[in-house]
C-alpha cells in the first residue's frame, strides 16, 4: 500500500483554501501585522523575561501567524465540526451531561449512549489545538472510534440527516498500517473540515488542479480501530441506487467523493487494485440500510 507520506497536494491546497478564505473573510493579511516578540523584545534588559499576563492588549489584529499562543483572531471554518469518542473503556466511565450527546432518548436505539462528545470547533486553530491534543488512531485501543460530524449531525444511522445516507470506507491491515493510518485520518480530516471532498479529480487535459467544490453531501468521517484492521468511513447525506450508472447526478457526486478519497486523501493511483498482503483494501460504497443486511451485495467499489 501506498499512502502518501507527505501532504499530498489537494489536501495541502484544501488547508491552505480554508485558511485562505478566512483571511480574506476576516480582511486581514498573515503579514500585515508586526509581530509583538520582535516589536518589543529590544525593551528587555539581559536575562529579563516578558510578563506576558501583564501585557496590553494593544487592539492589533494577530493571527496565529504573528504570535503562537496570544493570537486574537481566529480562521473560520465553513461549518462547526464535533470530535465525539467511543472505546470498550469509556463505555465504563461515569456519563456527564457535557460529555453525553443531547439526543432525544430512545432516538438512536442506545446507540449514542456510549459515545462521548469530546468537543465542538469551527476555527482552524481550534482543529490544531484538539488535534495536537488527543492520542492518534494508532495508539487506540482495539474496538474504538473517533466521529468528527458536522453542524450537530450526530454519528448514527438515525440521525436525519444520515438516515438515507450511506458510507465509503476503507479497511487496512492492522500490523502493516500502524506507520500510515494517522496521516491517513490526518488527510481525512482535513479533506472534510475543508469541505474538499466534492472536489472532482483533474482530467487528463486540465493543465490545474479544479477549484475546490464545497462539500454538501459529506456529513461526516469516522476512524475506527478493530482487533485486526483500521477502518476509515466518510458518511454521506444521500446514498444513491447501486444500479444507476454515472449520468445520475448523485451517483456523479457519490463517485466524486469516493474518488478524491482514494487518490487526493490516499494517495492511491484511481485506477489501483487495494490488495494488501492477501487483505482486501477495497473503498466502498453502500446504503446504511444496505450495511445492515447480512451479505449485501449492493455496493459501489472503486
Ligand atoms: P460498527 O462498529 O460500525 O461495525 O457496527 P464493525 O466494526 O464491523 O463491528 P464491530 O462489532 O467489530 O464493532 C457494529 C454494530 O454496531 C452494528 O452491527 C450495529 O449493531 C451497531 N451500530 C453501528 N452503527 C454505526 C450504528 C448506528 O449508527 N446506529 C445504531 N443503532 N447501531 C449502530
Amino acid at each position: 500500500m501506498s499512502a502518501a507520506a507527505t501532504l499530498p497536494p489537494q489536501a495541502a491546497a484544501a488547508n491552505a483554501n480554508t485558511l485562505a478564505d478566512a483571511l480574506a473573510a476576516a480582511s486581514i493579511s498573515s503579514s500585515s501585522s508586526p509581530k509583538p516578540d520582535q516589536e518589543n523584545d529590544d525593551d528587555l534588559e539581559d536575562g529579563e523575561i516578558r510578563d506576558d499576563e501583564d501585557e496590553e492588549d494593544d487592539g492589533k489584529v494577530k493571527t496565529v501567524f504573528d504570535d503562537a499562543s496570544r493570537f486574537n483572531v481566529k480562521h473560520p471554518l465553513y461549518s462547526t465540526w464535533t470530535l465525539f469518542f467511543d472505546s470498550p473503556q469509556s463505555k465504563l466511565l461515569p456519563k456527564t451531561p457535557s460529555s453525553t450527546p443531547a439526543t432525544p432518548q430512545g432516538t438512536h436505539g442506545g446507540w449514542m449512549e456510549d459515545i462521548r462528545k469530546v468537543v465542538a470547533f469551527d476555527s482552524v486553530e481550534e482543529f490544531w489545538g484538539l488535534y495536537n491534543n488527543i492520542i492518534p488512531p494508532s495508539q487506540l485501543p482495539g474496538k474504538a472510534n473517533y466521529y468528527l460530524f458536522k453542524d450537530g449531525i450526530m454519528p448514527a444511522w438515525e440521525d436525519p440527516k444520515n438516515k438515507n445516507g450511506g458510507k465509503w470506507s476503507i479497511q487496512v491491515p492492522k500490523e502493516k498500517s500502524k506507520g500510515a493510518i494517522d496521516k491517513m485520518w490526518l488527510y481525512t480530516m482535513l479533506a472534510a473540515i475543508g469541505e474538499t471532498f466534492e472536489t472532482p479529480l483533474p482530467g487528463p487535459d486540465d493543465k490545474e488542479a479544479p477549484a475546490p467544490t464545497q462539500s454538501d453531501l459529506v456529513t461526516g468521517v469516522i476512524v475506527s480501530s478493530r482487533p485486526a484492521f483500521y477502518r476509515i468511513s466518510i458518511w454521506t447525506r444521500q446514498a444513491p441506487d447501486t444500479s444507476l450508472t454515472e449520468a445520475d447526478a448523485l451517483m456523479s457526486r457519490v463517485l466524486t467523493i469516493g474518488r478524491h478519497f482514494k487518490v487526493s486523501v490516499l494517495g492511491y493511483e484511481l485506477e489501483q487494485k487495494l490488495v494488501t498482503g492477501g487483505f482486501q483494501t477495497e473503498i466502498m460504497f453502500e446504503s446504511h440500510k444496505d450495511s445492515e443486511k447480512k451479505g449485501n451485495k449492493n455496493k459501489i467499489i472503486i
